[in-house]
């Protein structure tokens, strides 16, 4: 296997015998051969997509979405989910192919799938060794961001809003792949249009979840264990809110408290979610601190989507997936509506639930936390910032998002965020925020009577739209370029989804943008050498205090 698509990868250069994230090679092979399968499905539909009815157009692009969002890191393990969905892509690639149509030129090994190809024939590192690192580092930094569009685009599909546009960059930008371009210039454009399709994604899936559920308002989320309700439990954990609303349904009536996990926190803040006062509040932490939180937690589990750790042993029996989600040997829910979690709801039934006194509160936690700071209550404030901006009471706001993970170098955000200045405004989204949420931060006063907590939880990672949206909101406001604003980007990484968000900043032209823990490794120092160029991306420092300094410079 070859595998080096997420930050964690072993050495900094690949996983090669088995995943860090515990992939084995036949699943990784298995995804290889799916993803050569998208890429096959995309040049025979790109002809003919934009003559195909309606429907055909959808069931071309849920495959291909589905397909390439199962391959992100931490969705799925199940080998035999993934040759189900070889097989389906095959047939409708042979149902594609039935209309005569010449497909789109494609590479070789592409245009000669078959769901039994030799997997070696699909993966990445022969690639290098043919077209040179550089080259196909931009390849994979399209083919890892698309991953991520995927994802967004999956979760709106499922609440029913559609982005034509994106929805035909999906299937254009698969054609592209296949070809395995190697002009720098044509990969370095379709980098910068795939940020701009996922931002329209981010605004479908942003319109989805605030039609369906209301925009986000502040709101203070009880964190257990240390503040909890007694009784049965479910942890619900990803980040679809579908599911949570359909499980909210399904329990309304049986007494089950359900406890939102990792990106799920951010369901607490949506109105028509948290009408349901069975939803008791937020447990755990961030993804990687799942296997011990998950064990000790005294009901069961729900993983909607991403980033689920495959080491189940101690809670098998009381871990369910849905949706895309898959680890061998754990029960899967399949279908839609709340009447399919009759078995998780079982499940919880069984468990002992929450008893008696709730263990002290560590310092590295609280009893709880507040959530909920939508686009309407960013921009209410706008005039306030840039008032307070030009006054000097708020010298700069701060992005500090993206992922969470194992690394002891990701504490390099807590101290970011614990050293910054009192006079500074801190956004945070994803689940990286589980780096900083713990902090006592205090509030910022902005005049005019507007006194806002220094630390704003915008939502999960598809929340940086609500980011996006200020930025363009207050940069429209001072009349400058979202460059001029002071405002600085700090962002980790662990998955491919951070990537399509940062190509859509790197989009709206945004420079200067801080990234870590590490580079990715797919993007070697000539693939760097070009973003570096046009944006001046760099690596976060070793000391946050030193970063601090930099950006601000001498008070
Ligand atoms: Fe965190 Fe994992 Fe949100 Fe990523 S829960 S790293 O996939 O999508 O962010
Ligand atoms: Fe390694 Fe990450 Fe790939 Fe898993 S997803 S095999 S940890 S690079």
């Amino acid at each position: 296997m070859f595998c080096y698509q997420c930050e964690q990868t072993i050495g900094g250069t690949g996983c090669t015998k088995v995943g860090r994230c515990m992939k084995n090679p036949e699943v990784a092979a298995l995804e290889d051969v799916q993803m050569m399968g998208v890429q096959k499905l995309a040049t025979v539909a790109k002809p003919i997509f934009a003559t195909l009815p309606q429907e055909m157009r959808e069931k071309v692009v849920w495959a291909i979405t589905e397909a390439t969002f199962m391959t992100l890191t931490n969705v799925s393990f199940d080998g035999a989910r993934f040759r189900q969905e070889i097989a389906s892509l095959q047939a409708l690639i042979e149902e594609l192919s039935a209309r005569g149509v010449e497909p789109a030129p494609a590479a070789p090994d592409v245009a000669a799938w078959t769901p039994s190809i030799d997997p070696k024939k699909a993966r990445i590192d022969l690639r290098m060794a043919v077209q040179g690192k550089t080259v196909v580092g931009l390849q994979e930094l399209i083919a890892y961001g698309m991953k991520g569009l995927a994802a967004y685009m999956d979760h709106a599909m499922r609440l029913g809003v559609h982005r034509p546009g994106a929805e035909d960059f999906m299937v254009e930008a698969m054609a592209f792949l296949a070809q395995q371009p190697t002009d720098v210039g044509a990969l370095l454009a379709m980098a910068l249009r795939l940020g701009e399709n996922n931002l329209a994604t981010m605004d479908g899936l942003h319109e989805a979840n605030c039609h369906t559920y209301g925009d986000p308002t502040p709101t203070e989320v009880q964190w257990a264990p240390f503040s909890r309700q007694e009784g049965k439990c479910i942890l619900v954990s990803g980040h679809d809110l579908l599911d949570m609303y359909e499980l909210l349904e399904a329990t309304k009536d049986t007494g089950i408290k359900i406890y939102t996990h990792g990106e799920m926190l951010a369901a607490n803040g949506y109105p028509g979610l948290k009408k349901y006062s069975h939803l008791a509040g937020h447990y755990g932490t961030a993804w990687q601190n799942q296997v011990a939180e998950f064990r000790d937690f005294p009901g069961a589990v729900l993983m909607t989507t991403n980033c689920v750790i495959p080491r189940v042993a101690e809670y098998r029996e009381r871990i369910f997936t849905t949706n895309l989600v898959g680890v061998d040997g754990v029960t899967h829910i399949t279908g839609r509506g709340p009447e399919r979690f009759a078995p998780l709801i079982a499940a919880a039934q069984a468990a002992p639930g929450f008893v008696g006194t709730a263990p002290a509160t560590p310092d590295t936690h609280r009893t709880s936390l507040t959530v909920g700071f939508g686009l309407p209550t960013v921009a209410s404030v706008a005039d306030q910032i840039l008032a307070a901006a030009g006054s000097g009471a708020l010298r700069r706001i701060f992005l500090v998002g993206g992922c969470d993970g194992f690394e002891g170098s990701r504490n390099y955000y807590t101290d970011f965020a614990a050293k910054a200045p009192k006079d500074t405004l801190i956004l945070t989204l994803a689940c990286g925020k589980f780096k900083l949420n713990h902090l006592e931060m205090g509030t910022i006063d902005l005049g005019g009577g507007v006194v806002l907590p220094r630390l704003l939880d915008l939502g999960q990672c598809n929340d940086a739209h609500t980011a996006v949206e200020a930025v363009k909101a207050l940069a429209a406001k001072a009349h400058c370029g979202p460059n001029e604003l002071p405002l600085s980007i700090v962002l980790s990484w662990f998955e491919q989804k951070a990537v399509c968000i940062l190509l859509s900043l790197l989009h709206l032209g945004l420079r200067n943008i801080r990234l870590g823990p590490a580079l990715p490794a797919f993007l070697t120092p000539e693939a760097l050498a070009v973003l570096v160029e046009k944006f001046n991306i760099g690596p976060i420092g070793a000391s946050a205090q030193a970063d601090l300094d930099a950006i601000l410079g001498p008070v």
